[in-house]
């Protein structure tokens, strides 16, 4: 009787092990049939009304059959767990050699680039970077530069004002000003100002109300002439070329004697003559002088005891010759078709 039901459930719990398809249901038919208080627990309660001779045979089967149950189990659990890896790794398989998403990267402006490239020439020559505000007075912009009000030279610059003291700086020699005064008649002054500027210029293809500017300043004991033509051709050469030449011709300004514009050889033709010269071989692309005395003495600086030399250039026009760009107004109207050109760096 014993014999038949431990032989049932042998059969049983085998039969049922075919169609099991997960560890859970494995877990469950484990449970249910050899658990502490499966089925196989439940029929051997019985043992003690079996005879002293039967007792050891059955007990024996019994063993029999939960070693023989456990292994199938275990071996079926081998099996779903071997199965389940597989499956795991089959869904989440990667092929390496499919190509990367490209990552999109920002690029910078090309004004940047060229402004931070003449800052790191200028950073290697000895010189710092100063920055100041967009919004002037008309002190700092005018009048501490030897543009004194009704000074006909202010026709050329003209600005947009907020009132009539206040008005958008329309070069960089402000911040000149400014920290000439904060370093109160201390030298050298060696210090290079980007940013933008401000002019109600009619804009046209190589003219923007907006553009910008990095205008470089030295004072100390003794600077000369030879010092700024110096360090404009070591500058010329950083930025264009070992086969760069300087040319200076006289010219003025308000706030430097004397004044000079200075040309570099033709990027293009290297001298010769092209379109991009106009045939002269020389392109302009900065102006320049020996500080005014008037514009020292009013910034804290003895002109008897110090001289110093001023320049300004145009990145835009620099960028313009750089990347070959024939319309500043390209760098201000942040169309992507454009600025997705200047991503090589
Ligand atoms: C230029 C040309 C010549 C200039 C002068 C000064 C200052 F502040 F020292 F007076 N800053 N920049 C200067 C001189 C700027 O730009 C074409």
């Amino acid at each position: 009787m014993m014999r038949e039901q431990l032989e049932d459930l042998r059969t049983r719990v085998l039969a049922e092990l075919e169609q099991v398809d997960s560890l859970s249901a494995l877990e469950d038919l484990r449970v249910k049939y050899i658990g502490k208080k499966g089925e196989l627990t439940e029929i051997l309660k019985g043992m003690g009304k079996l005879s002293p001779e039967e007792r050891p045979v059955i007990g024996q089967l019994a063993n029999e059959i939960r070693q023989k149950l456990e292994q199938e189990l275990e071996q079926k659990k081998d099996a779903l767990e071997k199965a389940q890896l597989e499956a795991r790794l089959q869904e989440e398989t990667i092929d390496v050699t499919l190509p990367g998403r490209p990552v999109a990267t920002a690029s910078r402006h090309p004004l940047t680039q060229v402004i931070e490239e003449v800052e790191d020439i200028f950073i290697g020559l000895g010189f710092e970077v100063a920055e100041g505000p967009e919004v002037e007075t008309d002190y700092y912009n005018f009048e501490a530069l030897n543009l004194p009000k009704n000074h006909p030279a202010r026709d050329m610059q003209d600005s947009f004002y907020i009132t009539e003291e206040i008005l958008m700086r329309t070069h960089t020699s402000p911040v000149q000003a400014r920290t000439m005064e904060r370093k109160e008649g201390k030298v050298p002054v060696k210090i290079i100002c980007p940013g933008k500027v401000y002019r109600r210029d009619d804009d046209d293809a190589t003219h923007s109300h907006q553009f910008t500017q990095i205008e470089g300043l030295m004072i100390d004991e003794g600077i000369r002439m030879s010092d700024l033509k110096g360090i404009l051709l070591t500058f010329a050469k950083e930025m264009f070329g070992p086969d760069q030449k300087i040319r200076l011709r006289p010219s003025f300004f308000p706030f430097t004697e004397p004044s000079v514009e200075v040309d570099i050889s033709c990027v293009m033709c290297g001298g010769e003559g092209c379109r991009t010269c106009k045939q002269t071989g020389w392109i302009e692309i900065l102006g320049a002088g020996m500080v005014h005395p008037r514009v020292l003495e009013m910034s804290g600086y003895d002109p008897k005891r110090y001289t110093g030399f001023a320049f300004g250039m145009g990145p835009d026009r620099i960028a313009m010759l750089k990347f070959g760009i024939d319309d500043i107004r390209h760098f201000y109207t942040n169309d992507l078709r454009f600025l997705e050109q200047f991503n090589r760096l």
